[in-house]
């Protein structure tokens, strides 16, 4: 199971599935690289398809948001904060806020009973019909509030069966609560793993809380990892997904999460999150007040791919709130609270959902039909030339946001080998810190993008325009409302032409800073 990749190729029927695989398998052989370890995993990066997933996997991760890149352009997600408590401390956390495991420090969520979360999932789906996964992250740990968590989850079973039951734990009490998540389907399970050597844990976790006793130092680090090892084994026994987030931690564990990622994949972990530490000091976390940084763009980019060997790597991750609401890269959030949600009239009609998600499936089909025209174009390239290509998207695959609009780019990494989603980079419009509320928007944006050639947009202006083109970043607007992987080839071949013209030469980017202060927008 840990060897099994999820990629755009997925989505294609048993035919031209095929074809973009003998497409994938033709380039590959064009590169030297080879294409399918003894797992069965493309090494080259490509990806492989449907066919390399079991039935029973593929039905589970195909419309998730989180278990699949491609499927996150299409499908939302949302969280409701019912966990409060935590039996644990982070140094990345703060108490005053979200737990810092699956949200970005500085966000507070609205808490919510489990009977108001059920209305809230009913709320949602009836108005987002992409919305396919409850996921419950917090705002505390839920395994440490297991009673309000699996009421959640039953009362939401009931109710909307079709809806994906996904959980989010620091790991701790998640033995003594296996049995429950399998009772209850919870098909998805994320263990936030930072570290499997005490000692190293013991600079991430001052204490923790376990069968009524704190533990301090190395002993509770030692304790912490025993029960998620135990706990991640436990999961992948009874065929329940599971993916492991890691905060990378630039001087204590950012070497080290490479044996993170070995040791979880020899578990069985499907997919590996390693998201960078986002630390400020008006967050008031350890790590915030003492000035531990967080990584750029570019470090945390080469530990993604040193990992990638035989597991999946997430890359789209947007370390999203415990009231999350939305497409990962929007947050619908605001239009759901508790007041709003009780004088709704709940129309839950899951023809209707049924309905929307089949057009949305064309959408897929077409995204994926596109991007197999656009590789072919590129067999027998064999240019070791890569570049990083900036997105304004607003989702469904394209290149559909104004610039100014963005508060976010999606990063793709173009090479001969085809176009392959590496990240994103956040750009508040709204900051407080960070970057400065003095500096100019433009400035702001190029500093997250610095490492790109280009970026796509729908529209933008003359002037930020002329600021992308004086910092050496081709800013483009031809492929508006084009889908975004097929647009990237056919930029990258351009590319390739003016290089080999003399037109242009290739020269590297540097490195490009993300995101550290805090949110005041979702
Ligand atoms: Fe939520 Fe997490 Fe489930 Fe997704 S989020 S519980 S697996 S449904 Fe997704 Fe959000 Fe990243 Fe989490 S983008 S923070 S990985
Ligand atoms: Fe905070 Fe989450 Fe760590 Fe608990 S597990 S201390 S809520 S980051």
């Amino acid at each position: 199971m840990a060897s099994q990749i999820i990629s755009l190729s997925s989505i294609a029927t048993p035919g031209n599935r095929m074809n973009l695989d003998e497409i994938m398998q033709q380039k590959a052989e064009h590169l030297g690289c080879g294409t399918h370890g003894g797992s069965g995993k493309a090494s080259c990066g490509s990806g492989a398809g449907q066919g390399d997933l079991a039935p029973e996997i593929w039905e589970k991760v195909k419309n998730h948001p989180c278990y699949s890149e491609e499927a996150h352009h299409h499908y939302a997600r949302m969280h409701v904060a019912v966990a409060p408590a935590c039996n644990i401390q982070c140094n990345y956390c703060n108490r005053k806020y979200d737990c810092a495991n699956e949200s970005r420090p500085g966000v507070v969520s609205e808490k919510l009973t489990p009977e108001q979360a059920a209305k809230k999932v009913l709320a949602v789906a009836s108005t987002i019909p992409q919305m396919t996964v409850l996921g419950i992250a917090g705002p505390g740990d839920p395994l440490a509030n297991p009673e309000k968590t699996f009421k959640t989850f039953e009362l939401i079973s009931k109710t909307a069966p079709d809806i994906k039951l996904c959980l989010s734990t620091n790991g701790l009490a998640l033995p003594d609560h296996v049995d429950t998540i399998a009772k209850y389907n919870v098909d998805h399970v994320t263990i936030t793993i930072n570290m499997v050597d005490a000692d190293i844990g013991a600079q991430i976790y001052p204490w923790i809380y376990y069968k009524n006793k704190r533990y301090k130092g190395r002993e509770a680090a030692q304790i912490l990892t025993d029960r998620q090892m135990l706990g991640l084994e436990m999961l992948t026994e009874r065929g329940i997904l599971c993916k492991v987030n890691s905060v990378m931690i630039p001087g204590i564990n950012d070497q080290h999460l490479v044996e993170v990622n070995r040791a979880v994949k020899s578990r069985g972990a499907f997919l590996h999150n390693i998201m960078p530490l986002i630390s400020a000091p008006e967050h008031g976390t350890v790590f915030g007040l003492n000035g531990q940084r967080g990584p750029t763009a570019q470090e945390l980019k080469t530990l993604q791919d040193s990992c990638e060997g035989e597991m999946n790597m997430m890359r789209h991750c947007r370390q999203c709130r415990a009231d999350a609401v939305g497409l990962l890269g929007e947050d619908r959030s605001a239009e759901f609270t508790t007041e709003a949600i009780m004088a709704m009239d709940v129309d839950y009609d899951l023809e209707k959902r049924k309905a929307y998600q089949t057009l949305v499936e064309q959408e897929r089909q077409a995204t994926a039909d596109a991007k197999m025209a656009e590789l072919e174009t590129l067999v027998g390239e064999q240019s070791d030339v890569k570049i990083l290509i900036a997105v304004a998207t607003k989702g469904s695959g394209r290149v559909n946001e104004h610039f100014g609009h963005a508060s976010e780019f999606q990063i793709y990494e173009a090479s001969a080998g085809g176009a392959k989603f590496v990240g994103h980079r956040r750009v508040d419009l709204y900051c407080q810190g960070g970057y400065g509320e003095e500096e100019a928007l433009e400035t702001t944006i190029i500093r997250a993008i610095n490492d790109c050639t280009a970026v796509f947009v729908a529209k933008i202006g003359g002037c930020p325009k002329a600021s992308l083109e004086a910092a050496g970043i081709d800013a483009v607007d031809r492929y508006a409302f084009e889908y975004i992987e097929q647009s990237v080839i056919a930029y990258y071949r351009g590319y390739l032409d003016k290089l080999r013209s003399g037109e242009i030469v290739h020269g590297l980017r540097g490195d490009a800073q993300i995101r550290q202060g805090a949110y005041v927008a979702a």
